[in-house]
C-alpha cells in the first residue's frame, strides 16, 4: 500500500509524462503537485527520523531523501518542469524542506549520541566506595628484623658494624683466636676446608681478628655475618647460620663493663624487666668466660613451658678477651683489656618470634614470611 502510494506520487511517473509537452497548463499543475508532494515528503522523511532507532539507520534516512540519489534532490532535479514563475516559491519549498529535514537529523544524531555518551558512562562507572584490593607487599625476613634490632642498640652504644668475608684463612678463624692447631676446638667446630689453610669461617670473630691486627684502639665493634659449622639439620642446628659478635678493647676495661653492656642489651631486646645471669663457661679465646640467660621474658622467671620450666634462656656466649689473643695481634695486653661476646642470630630470632623450627627460617615459604 505504502509503496504504491510512493509511486503515484512520483513526480516523474505520474506527472511528467502528462505534461511533457502540453505547455502551460500542465507545468501550472506540475507546480501545484511539487508544493504537495513537497510538503508530503518533508512529513515522510521527518517521522521516518523521529521513528528511527541508531545512528546507522539515520544515516540511511539521510541517503534515501538528501543522497545524490535522494528523494529530495530528485525533486530539485524536475524543478525544472515546474513553471518559472512558481520555481522560487518550490525551489524555497524544497530548501526549506531540506533544512528541516537536515535540522531534524542534527537533532536526533545528538540525541542518540548523547544516549550512547550517557551508556558508556554508566557501563564505565567506577565505584569508588568498593573496598580496594590489599597489595602484596614483600616483608622484611625474621633474621633480618633481629638484626636491624640487635645492631640499633649497639650503634646506640657507640659501637660500629663490621663486615669480612666467609671465605677465611685458617689463621684468622682459629690461630688468631687462640686456636692452635690440634687444638680440640677445631674438630668441635667441625669445620668446613676450601684448602689446607683456607675455611668457611665457623664464627665472625675472624672479622673482628682482622680489625684488632690492624692497631687502631680503642675498639668498639659488631660483626654481623654468616657463619659455616658441618652440622645436620634439625630444628636447632644448620649448616650455615648467622652470627653476631661484639668485642670492646680499650684501657680500663673489666667484666663490670662486659656485665653492665650486656645487661642494658637484654633489657632493650626483651623488655626493661630482663635480668641477665652469668654462669661461667669455658671458650679458648677468652678468659674468665661465661654463658648468660636472660629472665623468661614469657613468664617473668617463674618457669614455663617456653623456659622449660627454668626461668631462664640461654641467649650468648661472651668473656675477657684472653691475653694470647691480643699479643697475637699486637696489643700489649698489660695495657690493654678488652670483652667480646658471640650471640647466633637465629637463636633471638627464634626466641624473640617464637619460632619452634630454625627450618621455617630457611624455607622461605611466603605463607610463613609475610606473618612478620
Ligand atoms: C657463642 C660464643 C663467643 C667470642 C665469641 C671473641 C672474639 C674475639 C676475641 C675473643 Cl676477636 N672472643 N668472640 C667470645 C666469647 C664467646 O661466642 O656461643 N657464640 C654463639
Amino acid at each position: 500500500m505504502e509503496k504504491r502510494r510512493e509511486e503515484h506520487m512520483d513526480v516523474r511517473n505520474i506527472f511528467l509524462p502528462e505534461c511533457f509537452g502540453k505547455k502551460r497548463t500542465a507545468v501550472q499543475k506540475e507546480g501545484f503537485f511539487m508544493k504537495e508532494k513537497l510538503a508530503q515528503l518533508k512529513e515522510k522523511a521527518l517521522s521516518e527520523i523521529m521513528a528511527s532507532e541508531g545512528l546507522d539507520k539515520l544515516n540511511d534516512i539521510r541517503v534515501a531523501f538528501l543522497g545524490k540519489k535522494g528523494e529530495l534532490t530528485d525533486m530539485l532535479k524536475s524543478l525544472k518542469d515546474v513553471a518559472p514563475s512558481d520555481r522560487p516559491a518550490v525551489g524555497q519549498m524544497v530548501n526549506e524542506a531540506r533544512a528541516a529535514i537536515e535540522a531534524r537529523l542534527e537533532e536526533r544524531r545528538q540525541a542518540f549520541e548523547k544516549k550512547l555518551r550517557e551508556e558508556k558512562m554508566a557501563a564505565e562507572t567506577i565505584d569508588v566506595t568498593l573496598p580496594a584490593k590489599k597489595p602484596m607487599l614483600g616483608h622484611r625476613h625474621p633474621n633480618t628484623i633481629a638484626l636491624e634490632e640487635v645492631e640499633r642498640i649497639f650503634v646506640g652504644m657507640g659501637y660500629e658494624v663490621v663486615e669480612g668475608p666467609e671465605v677465611e684463612y685458617d689463621y684468622y678463624n682459629f690461630e688468631a683466636l687462640n686456636i692452635p692447631k690440634n687444638h680440640p676446638a677445631r674438630d668441635e667446630q667441625d669445620t668446613f676446608y676450601v684448602t689446607d689453610n683456607i675455611v668457611l669461617r665457623t664464627q665472625t670473630s675472624s672479622v673482628q681478628a682482622h680489625v684488632m691486627e690492624q692497631g687502631k684502639l680503642p675498639i668498639r665493634i659488631i660483626a654481623p655475618g654468616r657463619v659455616f659449622r658441618s652440622d645436620e639439620v634439625d630444628a636447632t642446628h644448620s649448616p650455615s647460620f648467622h652470627q653476631i659478635e661484639g668485642l670492646v678493647i680499650d684501657k680500663h676495661i673489666t667484666f663490670a663493663d662486659l656485665k653492665g653492656t650486656l645487661a642494658e642489651f637484654a633489657k632493650e631486646l626483651f623488655g626493661e624487666e630482663t635480668k641477665v645471669k652469668f654462669r661461667p663457661h669455658h671458650f679458648p679465646f677468652t678468659e674468665p668466660s661465661a654463658e648468660v640467660d636472660v629472665s623468661c621474658f614469657k613468664c617473668g622467671g617463674k618457669g614455663c613451658r617456653f623456659c622449660k620450666g627454668s626461668g631462664w634462656i640461654e641467649i650468648l656466649g661472651c668473656g675477657m678477651v684472653h691475653p694470647n689473643v691480643l699479643k697475637m695481634s699486637g696489643i700489649d695486653p698489660e695495657q690493654y683489656t678488652g670483652f667480646a661476646f658471640g650471640v647466633g642470630l637465629e637463636r633471638i630470632a627464634l626466641l624473640k618470634y617464637e619460632i619452634d623450627d630454625m627450618r621455617l627460617l630457611y624455607e622461605n615459604d611466603v605463607r610463613f614470611l609475610r606473618q612478620f
